[in-house]
């Protein structure tokens, strides 16, 4: 691959998108292989997935701009179903997925991240969707997920406003979880993703599925959801072992993912 690299340390899986001559963009090519590298993960051995951009300015500096400027109207419409099929690909991966946003994450890169589970930053991050300043609608999710995460108004007012804003302000309004050192970042991002590792897989990933499908379900039918998701935990080797665990005092768990 030429614009990702992917690593596995232990249980966890680093894809990094490497583009730096346009400050990790995403044109089809990055798009196309972005999604072969998800595809690729081994979910057996990788436990969680963390996301980064290459180099120290930008996590992803929005969609490729040279790329969409002369899109038709159908064109428009299959660039954005390219990058939508791409990140919701990332949003219902069984694993989670944790954005470490080391930069700049404008349009498509802000879409990135909160196509993620969990996000990350460093100090001078800079979140934003500057669609509606470049004549176009957020066409990666943005539209749907923004106001999701933070709530529709201030979604509204970031949009409309095609408004930047900063690490700390992300981190006021709910976009990120954690703000870091640029240096600590990667590390940290490495540490919560090995705190997540070890707990039981089944769990992680049925919590994961009984969160993302109960948000868009009314109450009565995500209780289901819940229900079945939570029922499918016993009987299973990481069931017996986590409570085994606990009625005999033992502290050492080794979850297998069965
Ligand atoms: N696309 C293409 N190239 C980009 C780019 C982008 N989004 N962002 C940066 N680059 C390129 C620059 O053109 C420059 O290339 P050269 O001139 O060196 O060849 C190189 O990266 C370095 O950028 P700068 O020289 O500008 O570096 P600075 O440090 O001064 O500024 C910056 C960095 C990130 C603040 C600035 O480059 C910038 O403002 N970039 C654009 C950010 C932006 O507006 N992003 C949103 C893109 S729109 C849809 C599908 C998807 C979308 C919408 C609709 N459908 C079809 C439904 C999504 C849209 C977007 O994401």
């Amino acid at each position: 691959m030429e614009f990702i690299k992917y690593d596995v340390e232990g249980m966890v899986g680093i894809i990094t998108i490497d583009r730096p001559k346009a400050m990790n963009a995403l044109n089809s090519d990055v798009l196309k292989e972005l999604g072969s590298a998800v595809d690729a993960v081994d979910l057996d051995a990788v436990r969680v997935l963390i996301i980064t951009g290459g180099g120290e300015k930008s996590f992803v500096a929005g969609a490729d701009i040279g790329e969409m400027k002369d899109l038709s109207k159908s064109e428009g419409e299959e660039f954005g179903k390219r990058g939508n099929d791409v990140f919701r690909k990332i949003e219902t991966l069984p694993i989670p997925v944790i954005a470490a946003v080391n930069g700049y994450a404008l349009g498509g890169g802000c879409e990135l991240s909160m196509a993620c589970d969990i996000r990350l930053c460093s100090e001078n991050a800079l979140f934003g969707q500057p669609e509606t300043g470049l004549g176009i609608t957020p066409g990666f999710g943005g539209t749907q997920r923004l106001s999701r995460i933070v709530g529709v108004g201030i979604a509204k007012e970031l949009i409309y406003g095609a408004a930047n804003i900063k690490a700390d302000e992300a981190f006021r309004i709910g976009l990120v979880n954690h703000v870091y050192p640029a240096e600590e970042l990667m590390d940290n991002a490495k540490k919560l993703a090995n705190k997540i590792a070890n707990n039981a897989p089944i769990a992680v990933r049925n919590a994961k599925k009984a969160i993302n499908d109960g948000i868009d379900q009314p109450m009565d039918e995500a209780i289901v959801t819940e229900e079945k998701l939570f029922g499918d935990c016993f009987e299973t080797h990481d069931q017996a072992e986590g409570m085994g665990a606990f009625i005999e005092k033992r502290k050492e768990k080794t979850f297998t993912n069965s």
